[in-house]
């Protein structure tokens, strides 16, 4: 495999200015004729001497082949792995190609395939090589013009990018429809859709007073799963007008969903492919989970359309370019549409349990990657979340008012080019006048950064707060220069209220910026009292880990008080992390009740919204203690964080019970704090409150309760013979999304015979297929990163399951397979048992014949 270099960058010696491509599509292959207007780039150095022109093509059948109308002969051209080699002699021409290829046999996802009887795409990254020959890099944009052919009965629906410019009748049932898109484009946003869908339409006006259709296409028969989506759609469209002054620019938008899609969805101009999970939703079949799921990308991918789409990226190490970006920009969103600090605590959680693993595994890279061989494998939490939490210190830095200055600028100069996170970076840099030379570190060293504090007095009401940062090595970088770490901070007294306090010179505030520039650096604060606890990284202000020397007492303040929600939370989190991750083998008696008090005075508090105390009273999930540690002992922290669960449940047991009957469940908090309750009930006595969620899973008007209950049951001694369970799937098993519901939630039960069920049942099952990604990520994944208690089993099986789907999907989809791969990732930090039983499966895994890129890399790298 061929590893590339971000430092190797050299622009196309040729552009595609224009690109006509016509699709004939047959029941078991597909004709693609192309016409490429090919130009030298007069940015290249190279272009000059009109060098040999490579075309990127995989798994075409090349038919024919003409430059300017003439046909070429054998000589003229060479095929090699995976290229096309032509020799220009002009520093204009038309090349025109006819391939044939064979959507209906792509299990990979990835060009052009079939799914569920319709044809669709996927062609970010590199996919629109398996579709034709062409220069397949984001930087080459060009304007395209499409036209289908298809069976008129079976496709009624030919979709493309842009806008319909003419449709016909041709002879044998078939017939056309000829698309346009203004807006010249990266072939990675190219798509295409053919099919008999049903339609939800609407329409939306923009701030300028242009009328725009929405068409959400989805399977026949769900019409009434598509309301909330295209509500989302709009919410967002209008939002982007407000925020940030950006208007839809097509006199379209339509959205496809399909039910085998590699990822969540794809932001193809004016032709957006969803996977149905983030477009089907109501109340019967989706949880409140699941809305906001549909809500965030929806208008994820409707905010690429300016960041992205309108402005793309010149080359792929600069991914974080568009998706740190769009990522940040969906997350502002849902934290105007939903609860701020919720949304806050929900993005923090997805950094701490997987950023930080993957910053501190094998496949550590910057949010600006240096090197990959296969860029799938680099749509990562580091690329998409830590690049939105990088985006997020600049709002922090700037304010609203500043952040929206550099946005403007950025788009003023870069519209409708291709261009580098340098180009963001400096956009907002001129725009706002300031240096942001030590900022960029953030692009270009990968790590977590590591902030110890300390609290020192001085005299009366002087403190000193020094901080020290460092960052472990990562595996190409071995040291690192500081970054430039926001700490937004506030202090406490020792009863929880929040303390005016001066920072240096500054004014009398009881919220400051701390700016860490240096490795170590101290803050001169002033603040009346006697004894201050410190609450830092309020809101979590920047990414990274922060160590402070609590005492277990100054935590519970905190967590009973701090008035920043989050890091009330945090707090709470905070506490329970440093029991579970302590050295004693079992939990004290006080630490205990530590925890219970804690937990009681939260949920008494009358004040406090339903959801954040949902969220107060959940253990830091076994993911994020394991993200966080360099060292873990398992079955120690099984172990305590059994106990500390067990003991909740019980001395809280008439707590929860009172909350699960007194609580109407008539709105999305009351209804997940109602369903944790049911949770702790069952862990405090399946016997005696085993009926409870009998009767809410029968009862039940709405999936958030539904699915809390069979959860709840599917877990419970015995769950695998549950009639619950089997109705469960008797009502719903036509129902894909739900089902994927329902394998999820047998997975784990944390039973030892879980493996063998999961082999013999589920994966033998006739609703499960090893080719839907949605399945295997329900049965497969979950396992593997939601039951850490049997895929950890000392025995290995559960690392052996995980290897032979990693084996079975090689072949079958290489990019779903080097994803499930990266779950072997967190294995050094294990026992030398679980240590040696995990080096074995990847060994075996890199042995195979035919090992795709995708798992190689992974895998590889792993090992090293
Ligand atoms: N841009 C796509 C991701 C493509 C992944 C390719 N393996 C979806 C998104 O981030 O919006
Ligand atoms: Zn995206």
């Amino acid at each position: 495999p061929v590893v590339k270099f971000r430092k190797n960058y050299k622009p196309s010696p040729y552009l595609i200015k224009n690109t006509e491509l016509i699709f004939q599509l047959f029941e078991d292959h597909v004709l693609v004729s192309a016409s490429l207007n090919i130009e030298s780039n007069p940015k290249s150095a190279e272009s000059v001497n009109l060098p040999p022109m490579e075309l990127d093509g995989v798994a075409l059948e090349l038919l024919e082949i003409s430059i300017d109308d003439k046909e070429l002969s054998d000589s003229d051209y060479q095929l090699k792995q995976d290229l096309l080699i032509i020799q220009p002699t002009t520093a204009q021409f038309n090349l025109q190609t006819l391939c044939k290829i064979y959507p209906q046999k792509n299990t990979s996802l990835e060009g052009l395939y079939t799914s569920g009887g319709k044809f669709c795409t996927q062609c970010e990254a590199e996919g629109f090589r398996k579709i034709t020959y062409y220069l397949d890099r984001p930087e080459i944009m060009s304007a395209f013009s499409v036209r289908i052919e298809g069976d008129q009965q079976k496709y009624p629906l030919l979709l493309s990018n842009g806008n319909p410019a003419s449709r016909g009748d041709l002879t044998d049932g078939r017939h056309f429809v000829e698309w346009h898109d203004p807006f010249p484009k990266p072939c990675y946003l190219f798509a295409l859709v053919a099919g008999d869908l049903d339609c939800l339409e609407d329409e939306f006006t923009t701030m300028n007073g242009r009328k725009v259709k929405l068409e959400l296409f989805v399977d026949k028969g769900k019409l009434d799963q598509c309301q909330f989506a295209m509500d989302s759609l709009k919410a967002s469209m209008r939002w982007d007008e407000e925020k940030f002054g950006r208007e839809y620019d097509l006199d379209l938008y339509m959205v496809v969903a399909v039910s085998d899609f590699n990822m969540g969805a794809m932001e193809n101009k004016g032709l957006n492919i969803f996977n149905t999970k983030y477009v089907l939703a109501n109340e019967k079949t989706a949880t409140d989970a699941d809305f906001e799921g549909v809500e965030r990308v929806i208008a994820h991918e409707y905010f690429h359309n300016w960041t992205g789409n309108r402005v793309t990226c010149r080359d792929w190490f600069q991914l974080s370019l568009k998706e740190g970006l769009t990522v940040f920009r969906d997350q502002k969103f849902s934290e105007d549409m939903q609860s701020k600090p919720v949304q806050r605590i929900d993005q923090v959680k997805i950094i701490r349990s997987a950023q930080f693993a993957e910053d501190s595994g094998p496949m550590a890279h910057p949010i600006r990657p240096d090197s990959y061989i296969e860029m799938n494998n680099f749509y990562t939490v580091t690329v998409y979340n830590k690049g939105a939490e990088v985006i997020n210190m600049m709002h922090t830095l700037l304010g609203e008012a500043g952040f929206r200055k550099g946005m403007d600028l950025y788009f003023e100069r870069h519209d409708g080019q291709a261009v580098t996170c340098e180009d963001f970076v400096r956009a907002m840099e001129e725009a706002n006048d300031v240096d942001w030379t030590q900022f960029r570190n953030w692009y270009s060293q990968a790590g977590t950064p590591l902030v110890n504090v300390k609290l020192t007095q001085l005299g009366a009401g002087q403190f000193h707060l020094d901080c020290e940062q460092s960052c472990p090595p990562t595996p190409e970088q071995q040291s690192k220069s500081p970054f430039m770490i926001p700490i937004k901070t506030g202090f406490l007294d020792a009863a929880g209220n929040s303390l005016k306090f001066k920072v240096e010179q500054g004014d009398w505030t009881d919220e400051a910026l701390l700016i860490l520039t240096e490795n170590k650096q101290s803050f001169k604060i002033e603040c009346d009292a006697e004894q201050i606890i410190p609450s830092l990284l309020r809101d979590f202000s920047a990414p990274i880990k922060l160590a402070y020397e609590y005492s277990l007492t100054q935590l519970a303040t905190q967590f009973a008080s701090d008035p920043n929600s989050f890091n009330r939370w945090d707090a709470g989190q905070n506490l329970m992390s440093r029991l579970l991750l302590s050295n004693s083998p079992t939990l004290s008696a006080t630490d205990k009740e530590i925890v219970e008090q804690a937990f009681s005075a939260i949920l008494h508090d009358e004040q406090l919204d339903n959801a954040l105390k949902a969220l107060a009273v959940q253990l830091p999930s076994l993911n994020s203690l394991i993200g966080q540690s360099d060292k873990v002992d398992l079955d120690q922290l099984f172990n305590k964080s059994n106990q500390l669960k067990q003991h909740l449940a019980k001395s809280l047991e008439p707590v929860w019970f009172s909350i699960y009957n007194t609580l109407a469940g008539d709105n999305a908090g009351a209804r997940w704090l109602r369903n944790v309750a049911l949770s702790y009930l069952l862990i405090a006595s399946e016997a005696q409150y085993f009926e409870l969620a009998a009767n809410q899973i029968t009862h039940a008007t709405n999936m958030t309760d539904e699915l809390a209950a069979l959860q709840v049951i599917a877990k419970s001694k015995n769950g695998f013979e549950s009639e619950y369970v089997e109705q469960f799937y008797q009502k719903w098993q036509n129902e894909d999304l739900v089902l994927d519901k329902w394998f999820s939630a047998q997975v784990l039960n944390e039973q030892d015979n879980v493996i063998d069920y999961i082999r013999s049942s589920l994966l033998e099952h006739e609703k499960f297929s090893i080719g839907n990604p949605n399945k295997v990520h329900s049965v497969i994944s979950t396992f593997s990163a939601n039951n850490l208690v049997q895929f950890h089993h000392a025995s290995g099986a559960g690392y052996a399951l995980l290897a032979d789907l990693v084996i079975q999907l090689n072949q079958i989809n290489p990019q779903i397979a080097g994803r499930l791969a990266t779950q072997f990732n967190q294995w050094k930090k294990l026992d030398s048992n679980r240590q040696t039983l995990i080096k074995s499966q990847l060994s075996k895994i890199i042995s195979i014949d035919a090992l795709s890129n995708d798992v190689f890399e992974v895998v590889d790298k792993s090992l090293k």
